[in-house]
């Protein structure tokens, strides 16, 4: 951060932002393997979530990384500016006063931390979920065709397979979406939110 930028308060702190909006903004965090079924649940607590009145907006790792992320690729520097930029951006959401849904693999633990950190230091609610799925499940489900890609050589450091994944020790739910449908698994998220 340069040194020669000042904070400028609004006129508004966020109780009463949402207390007039009539919303709570939190964030939740789903982690987990590529095709493990994250975007999906995801998508399907936002629709939820939207339908019954209360603002969320989905952050999917994939759509960002079209635009807001579009400048990083797949190295774990990469990746850890990735998950820092859009945990700002889920921060920000928060605060709004919207549910801000972050769908990211974000394989290492000490940036899912430093998310967490970042939303509790602001007073945020922030809930990790961990979209479980077996490897072989994710890669037999191969949505994209990138696991047979990657097995091929074509895709370097995939997730998994030739790039590390640190599953969470102390995640707030963990739903094992190899036995868990899409719906069963965002009825849990929602009921994390008190929604
Ligand atoms: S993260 O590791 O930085 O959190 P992110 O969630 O943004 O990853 O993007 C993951 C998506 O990018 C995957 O679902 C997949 O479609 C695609 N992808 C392309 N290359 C890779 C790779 N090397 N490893 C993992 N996913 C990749």
């Amino acid at each position: 951060m340069s040194s020669n930028v000042t904070w400028h308060h609004g006129h508004l702190d966020r109780d009463e932002r949402w207390g007039a909006l009539g919303t709570r903004g939190a964030t939740v965090w789903f982690t987990g393997l590529s095709g493990s079924g994250k975007s999906s649940i995801a998508a399907a607590v936002e629709a939820a979530l939207v339908r019954s009145g209360r603002p969320a907006y989905l952050l999917d790792g994939d759509n960002l990384r079209h635009g807001l992320t579009a400048d990083l690729g797949f190295s774990d520097a990469d990746r850890e500016t990735n998950v820092a930029r859009v945990a700002q951006v889920a921060r920000l959401l928060a605060d709004a006063g919207l549910v801000a849904l972050v769908s990211l693999i974000s394989p290492f633990r000490a940036g899912r931390d430093a998310a967490r950190a970042l939303h509790e230091d602001a007073g945020l609610a922030f809930f990790e979920v961990w979209v479980n799925a077996p490897l072989e499940i994710c890669e037999q489900r191969d949505p994209k065709g990138l696991y047979s890609r990657a097995r091929a050589g074509g895709v370097e450091g995939f997730t998994g397979l030739s790039s590390p994944y640190e599953a969470p020790v102390a995640a707030d739910l963990e739903i094992a979406s190899d036995r868990t449908g899409i719906e069963d698994g965002a009825a849990a998220v929602l009921r994390l939110l008190g929604s």
